[in-house]
């Protein structure tokens, strides 16, 4: 197939651009280079340094000799988007362009503004792009499990059957997002699902949990083909910031009680759920959901699993609660269903200690480029 990626210089996006390409797939990954200004902005750069994304594709080429076509260029701009999906004729786009951080959505106004700005327009624009240029094109989108919040009743993939008054129809779950970033993804929704009941667009949305992980088929090929791996504040997610505490010695930031559960997946699962949904796209007029974790935990059984696998280092871990810098519930219920991805033949990676411990070894060979300063959090939410 022709894959079209957005935000392919991310965490998400350069991996995905090389396990479709090293499958056959022709490629073509676009970005901004939004999340490196950002990083630089805030002085939340990444733990490895990783080369641009023609040198990574470069890189990737020599290794396997296969190609990722690159475009660098602002998705904002409805013209360069058009001229993309005009040109390569995509069968499946897989869209990833978005600023990602709960906590810069929060900063200040400049930064909530972007973060509004750039998710919708960003999907608007791509959303009018095809169906000017290639309506039967699938879209993937990346959404977020915390567009549900944590209801006090089980999350269903997407959808719920209400009954009301002795009738009975299906709508979207509800949706309580805990940060501006999280609802921008809730409106991305409501749009996408707009214009495929109103244009019969086809969309299959992925609604994720906390990455976590480093290691790919690809990017254990070099050093160089490392996803972009961050451990501040404001992109770092908490798997990968309490492996880079542990590592620095810092005890593990639990923010508040600590019960806090989410829907954790492998980055290796992450891109077994893509690839599962590019295989099975959405039918016309067809809004598929699946909820993209594989494994629920809190944040204190995080830190006990992350000291865990110190001790297989024979790294000393502390944890130490600080207080919480989000209003989010700190012990809640929270029971999500999984099963679409699993039914199409997902098998999951699951976080053993020893998972944890070689992403522990990776993060150990790059220490001296840990900086305390990024790791505490500098952004509250109100
Ligand atoms: N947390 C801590 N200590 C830390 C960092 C986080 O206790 O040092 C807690 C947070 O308070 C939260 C939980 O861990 O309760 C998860 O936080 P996170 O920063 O890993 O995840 P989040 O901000 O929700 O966002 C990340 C990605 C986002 C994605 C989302 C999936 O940055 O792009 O959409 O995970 S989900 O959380 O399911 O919405």
């Amino acid at each position: 197939m022709k894959i079209l990626i957005l935000g392919g210089d991310g965490y998400l996006g350069w991996p995905t651009s090389m396990d479709l390409a090293s499958k056959g797939h022709e490629v073509l990954a676009v970005d901004n280079y939004s999340r490196r200004t950002i990083a630089m902005q805030t002085s939340s750069e990444a733990l490895i340094p990783t080369p641009n994304l023609e040198e990574r594709a470069r890189i990737f080429k020599e290794k396997t000799g296969e190609t990722i076509n690159i475009s660098i260029g602002d998705l904002k701009d409805f013209r360069f988007i058009e001229d993309h999906i005009k040109t390569f004729q995509p069968d499946a786009v897989v869209h990833y362009a978005e600023q990602p951080s709960a906590p810069y959505s929060l900063k200040g106004y400049e930064e909530a503004h972007y973060t509004l700005k750039n998710n919708l327009e960003v999907t608007h624009n791509l959303i009018w792009a095809i169906l000017k240029n290639k309506p039967e094109c699938h879209i993937v989108k990346l959404g977020t499990m915390g567009e549900y919040g944590c209801p006090n009743i089980d999350i269903e993939e997407g959808w719920l059957e209400i009954e009301h008054k002795g009738r009975k129809d299906k709508f979207l779950f509800p949706r309580a997002a805990g940060s501006l970033y999280h609802t921008t993804k809730v409106l991305d929704t409501d749009l996408l699902w707009f214009y495929v009941r109103t244009y019969d667009l086809k969309v299959t949305d992925l609604m994720q949990g906390p990455v976590y992980g480093l290691s790919t088929t690809e990017s254990d090929l070099d050093e160089r083909l490392l996803p972009n791996f961050h451990y501040d504040d404001i992109f770092g997610t908490v798997v990968n910031r309490f492996l880079v505490q542990a590592v620095a010695g810092v005890p593990l930031t639990v923010y508040g009680k600590g019960g806090q559960v989410r829907g954790y997946l492998n980055l290796k699962d992450t891109l077994q759920c893509v690839d599962l949904a590019i295989n099975n796209p959405a039918g016309e007029r067809e809004l598929k959901i699946y909820n993209q974790l594989t494994e629920t935990f809190s944040v204190n059984q995080l830190a006990e699993k992350v000291r865990k696998a110190g001790e297989l280092l024979g790294i000393n871990v502390e944890v130490k609660s600080i207080p919480n810098p989000r209003r989010e519930p700190e012990d809640h219920y929270y029971n999500p269903s999984n099963t679409g991805l699993l039914d199409l033949g997902l098998r999951p990676h699951f976080m053993t200690p020893e998972v944890l411990a070689d992403m522990m070894e990776i993060v150990q060979r790059h220490k001296k480029n840990i900086s305390i300063n990024k790791i505490y959090p500098r952004v509250k939410w109100s």
